[in-house]
């Protein structure tokens, strides 16, 4: 019989991770396509002693079928999936997925950016249509986008992916910065001459306002109609936290009614959208489906450190990225 801890793997990981798992773990693998539906992994948790996923709620209904379990191990940055207080109360671990992915979100943070100003999928589709071969669109003006370079970044939310976006923008771009964030930066004013901002400031002064907070409950809806009003008829507004931080409905009706400019967004709720939902109709919004980490390199990246990270919860050591507001359980 074996010894090792049994841990329940409940999406598709690279071939190089299962076998470090299984070198340390006895592994029960999800064989089906995507990943567990909830009903298929509340069936096999029952002995389980780790898991590893991504987006799945590991709530009291989960943990309650789950009595063996010691650590949830997210393949991802945001956690906002983990009820902390029912963890806590059950002294289940939770690790996550950070740096490795801040370079990955970051590049397509820029990416969504210039495609929202420069109108890429508009104009792409514009030529592929072949609309221009036709003679259509002869003055410049139809084709005119905004300029990104020397433009104002509104960056809400300055941790490590807001470091990585500010890096791109004021390095590569010469953008201005301003940011708003839940404490000061000093060291980030001092390497990007970021000016830290009150939000209702951020938003009327920036050209891009980008979204990049964690989805907490200070967070969820933080951006509604109000806001978007404050924010110029010119500007863009990118989002690449997590869909519930904005008021859709809002966003949707300042994008329609011009009172600003464009948008990209590659989060939304819930997801993914309804097939007829509001946005796809409108040529001002660049939308993508949540691949803000994905690149095979940066997913391969934060599956093994997932797996390091929950071998290390199971066998008793620190691991380096048990999430803070659970950091004090290890502590005690
Ligand atoms: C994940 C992300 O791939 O890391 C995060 O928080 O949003 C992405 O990198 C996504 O959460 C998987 O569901």
């Amino acid at each position: 019989k074996s010894n090792k801890p049994k841990v329940y793997i409940s999406k598709p990981v690279p071939p190089e991770v299962l076998a470090y798992l299984q070198e340390h773990c006895e592994c029960r693998m999800w064989d089906g396509q995507g990943t567990a539906s909830r009903q298929q992994l509340l069936a096999e948790l029952s002995e389980v002693e780790g898991l590893l996923m991504t987006g799945v709620p590991i709530n009291e209904e989960l943990l309650d079928r789950a009595p063996k379990l010691r650590a949830v191990s997210t393949i991802s940055v945001g956690y906002n999936h983990f009820d902390i207080e029912a963890m806590r109360a059950r002294g289940v671990i939770g690790t996550h997925t950070p740096y490795v992915l801040d370079d990955t979100v970051a590049d397509l943070v820029l990416a969504l950016m210039l495609s929202a100003a420069r109108r890429i999928p508009e104009l792409d589709a514009f030529v592929k249509q072949g609309r221009w071969q036709r003679g259509q669109g002869l003055t410049d003006e139809d084709f005119f986008g905004f300029d990104v370079h020397h433009r104002t970044l509104g960056l809400i939310g300055m941790g490590r992916i807001g470091d990585a976006i500010a890096q791109r923008a004021v390095h590569g771009f010469g953008m201005q910065l301003l940011y708003h964030n839940r404490s000061r930066k000093p060291e980030a004013e001092e390497r990007f001459q970021a000016v830290y901002c009150e939000l209702d400031e951020l938003l009327r002064r920036s050209d891009f306002v980008v979204m990049m907070t964690p989805l907490t409950p200070e967070t969820t809806r933080m951006i509604r109609r109000e806001h978007f009003d404050l924010m110029k008829p010119t500007a863009f507004f990118i989002n690449a936290s997590r869909g519930q931080t904005v008021d859709e409905a809002a966003l949707f009706d300042a994008l329609q009614s011009g009172s600003i400019r464009g948008a990209g967004l590659d989060v939304f709720d819930p997801e993914p959208p309804r097939p007829d939902h509001p946005f796809f109709t409108l040529p001002n919004v660049v939308t993508l489906p949540h691949i803000g980490s994905a690149t095979a390199a940066t997913r391969l990246d934060m599956a093994m450190l997932a797996a390091r990270n929950l071998v290390a919860a199971l066998h008793g050591e620190q691991p380096p990225n048990i999430v803070p507001e659970l950091l004090e359980q290890i502590e005690r």
